[in-house]
């Protein structure tokens, strides 16, 4: 899907940073794929009126998220605790109806947030198009339909299971290139004293941070409580609190409630001060995080090629999606990085996207380590730091790219 105007406001986008060609983040492969593997022009735009940052260009939602979909979020530890706090902070909002209430979530993965309301016996309903994940959902007693939300399926909803309490989302609303149809969904799903909760990785996190690796085909909007607030007014509901989180290296969450409803928090306010502080409403921002961008390209080819200029071996740690922009964007491949350690079983065997390195099962990182090993899933580093001490104590180190190039360890 490709655009000039902004997804929101119908105004003509500014390109603020150019990707060149790039693959399927997720898009895994094995060598008799390589020939015609898709390739799309990826670059990022912003607008001043809806002051989004999105992609101008998007593979179809058809071609990302199938039933081969490479990422299961309960991969992570960290990740199974964060959403288990992110269920219990929605059960004790005050939110929830005394009498059966009704909690949607949208794109649940493997039902790592839901089961949670499963487990508390709260009626709940899971929607994820991508049906290899949602199979592991219902089969954790997560009641989970394989479909792309969109406002008539809000409105079938309503129809077969009443209004919801509460709209659930974490990473997966800044996928959604069709946002204004979403958005108007959600607030015909939601009842009048219903609240929507969602999170995804913060535009001033990015920003802050270059970490452009956020950068991918499935993250159309990075969004801001500025950009999130111009959507939802569109529909008739407000921001009414804004909590940043830790999580993917910087993400916000977002609760949006009809007008009126409730207060607006304090947060909001001072989130939206301090985004005009940094300039996260303006062009002017953008085009100097692009320079950011290039800069930190140039740093990071640098150090692998004087790293590898000495013999030493390097792999990569995570075959995360954004490792697939920050390969392709640089032009790393074999020459550079022997092999990603991954350890999603889908993904091993196969071979990056775009670049082709192999990915191997944590088993052979154990059994081969490298003399350095890029971080590519930095947004998991406590987690990972802290079980791979035996790397660093036997004169393994780190490389890490945000919030800027060098080496650790
Ligand atoms: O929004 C999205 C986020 C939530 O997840 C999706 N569009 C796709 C995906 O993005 P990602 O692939 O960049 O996410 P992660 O969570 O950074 O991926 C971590 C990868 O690293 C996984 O493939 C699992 C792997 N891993 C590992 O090999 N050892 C992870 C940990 C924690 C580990 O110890």
């Amino acid at each position: 899907m490709n655009t000039s105007n902004c997804r929101v406001s119908g105004q003509p986008l500014e390109i603020a940073v150019d990707f060149g060609l790039q693959p399927l983040g997720n898009g895994f492969l094995q060598p008799e794929q390589f020939p015609g593997e898709f390739r799309y022009p990826m670059a990022v735009g912003f607008c001043e009126t809806s002051m989004m940052l999105q992609l101008v260009e998007q593979p179809s939602p058809e071609q990302m998220f199938h039933e081969q979909y490479a990422f299961y979020s309960s991969t992570s530890q960290h990740m199974q605790y964060h959403f288990g706090d992110f269920a219990r902070q929605v059960m004790g909002m005050g939110v929830l109806s005394k009498t059966d209430p009704f909690v949607v979530e949208l794109g649940c993965n493997d039902g790592i947030m839901l089961r949670n309301f499963a487990n508390a016996g709260i009626r709940h309903l899971g929607i994820e198009p991508s049906r290899n994940v949602a199979e592991v959902a219902n089969s954790h007693g997560v009641r989970t339909i394989s479909e792309f939300f969109c406002h008539q399926l809000a409105m079938d909803i309503v129809a077969k299971d009443g209004q919801a309490d509460a709209f659930l989302a974490a990473n997966v609303m800044c996928h959604i290139p069709t946002i204004v149809d979403v958005a108007s969904g959600i607030s015909k799903l939601l009842k009048p004293t219903g609240v929507a909760i969602f999170e995804d990785p913060y535009l001033g996190d990015v920003v802050e941070k270059t970490s452009y690796d956020q950068i991918y085909d499935e993250h159309v909007f990075l969004f801001s409580a500025h950009s999130v607030q111009y959507l939802f007014r569109q529909q008739g509901m407000e921001l009414i609190d804004v909590q940043a989180q830790k999580t993917h290296g910087g993400s916000m969450r977002y609760v949006i409630a009809h007008a009126g409803a409730y207060p607006v928090k304090d947060s909001v306010n001072r989130l939206l001060e301090k985004e005009k502080a940094i300039g996260l409403n303006r062009m002017a921002t953008f085009r100097k995080f692009s320079q950011q961008v290039e800069q930190s390209r140039t740093e990071l080819i640098k150090l692998l090629t004087g790293i590898k200029a000495e013999g030493k071996r390097i792999a990569g740690y995570g075959a995360t999606s954004k490792s697939t922009t920050i390969l392709n964007y640089c032009g790393i491949g074999t020459d550079l990085i022997d092999y990603i350690s991954d350890t999603t079983p889908i993904k091993q065997g196969k071979f990056s996207p775009g670049m082709h390195i192999p990915i191997k099962p944590y088993d052979f990182f154990m059994a081969s380590p490298p003399d350095y090993a890029m971080l590519f899933a930095w947004n998991h580093a406590e987690e990972i730091m802290a079980k791979e001490r035996a790397f660093i104590e036997n004169g393994g180190r780190w490389i890490v790219h945000v919030p800027e190039v060098r080496v650790l360890g």
